[in-house]
């Protein structure tokens, strides 16, 4: 007999309310907070009053993960649906406790069996393995099965990004790279990336310009080995920048799929506005 298989994520995998509705999608908000106001992200504070927000405050926010008691709620109610399993995939366990919560959360519900799966990364990336694995649940696959299938797709995964500024990296406590530190203040723009759930550098560049055009070089070197293409750029308040960087793309790639996405409040807290994140699957 088939399982009813629920698909549970966070807020900071930023897919629209249209899309979470369509494929049955929960999501489970992390806040900002600004002294001793929380918002919760996409509920209570837009991406655009955020930046909006930040730019205007004195304050520099932070954020905080959802309370275990935001897991139970949904848990409980989803085991009321007649759901016997739940995926809950999160944004990296190394830089967030949202993951850890989930699992406590889990622990405390009887009757519907939490399947937890950490990213080891946020945002469009997270976002793909949601997609991927409502994909498969829509059709009736096993939460197993999907967990499974998720861990394959994590050596595809290929994301790198840009701050404008490192200090807010720095600040939130997210960036293992003590030297980096010397790095900002000679305002070398390094390119970013995931290594086992941490954010590290790849490699160090003096200017932004140039960072981009690495991460391109790294993109057509994934291209030419004929991985099929498909792109999302990711920005921080940055429109016409990550239009541009996408534009780029497509006429470097033709054939390739290229979306925008963007950086919320919480991630934005952290990078900054004005940073800019290139993604896509390496298949080969
Ligand atoms: C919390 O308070 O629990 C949330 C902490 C979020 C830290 C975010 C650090 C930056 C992540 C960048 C993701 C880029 C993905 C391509």
């Amino acid at each position: 007999m088939e399982k009813k298989v629920a698909i549970v994520t966070d807020s900071t995998a930023y897919l629209s309310p249209e899309i979470r509705k369509q494929l049955e999608i929960e999501m489970v908000p992390l806040s900002v907070v600004f002294g001793e106001e929380a918002f919760r992200e996409e509920l209570d504070l837009s991406t655009n009053d955020f930046y909006e927000k930040i730019a205007t405050s004195e304050q520099l926010p932070t954020t905080s993960q959802p309370a275990v008691g935001d897991f139970v709620t949904l848990f409980e109610r989803l085991k009321s649906e007649g759901y016997e399993q739940v995926i809950s995939i999160h944004l990296s366990s190394k830089i967030s406790g949202t993951f850890q919560t989930s699992q406590t959360a889990a622990s405390m519900v009887n009757g519907i069996e939490v399947l937890g799966f950490d990213s080891e990364i946020s945002c469009a990336p997270q976002a793909y393995y949601v997609l991927e694995a409502a994909k498969l649940a829509n059709e009736g696959t096993d939460g197993t099965t999907i967990i499974d299938y998720l861990q394959s797709l994590k050596k595809t995964c290929r994301a790198y990004f840009m701050v404008d500024n490192l200090n807010h990296l720095h600040r939130g406590g997210r960036l293992n790279a003590a030297q980096l530190v010397v790095g900002n203040l000679l305002k070398i723009k390094p390119i970013l990336h995931f290594e086992n759930g941490r954010i590290v550098p790849f490699e160090k560049v003096r200017t932004e310009k140039k960072a981009l055009a690495r991460i391109l070089q790294l993109l057509a070197e994934d291209a030419s080995k004929g991985s099929p293409l498909d792109v999302t750029v990711i920005h921080a308040n940055r429109e016409d920048g990550a239009e541009e960087l996408a534009d780029t793309i497509r006429e470097a790639h033709p054939s390739a799929t290229v979306s925008i996405s963007y950086f919320g409040p919480v991630i934005g807290t952290h990078l900054g506005a004005g940073s800019l994140g290139v993604t896509w699957n390496k298949y080969n």
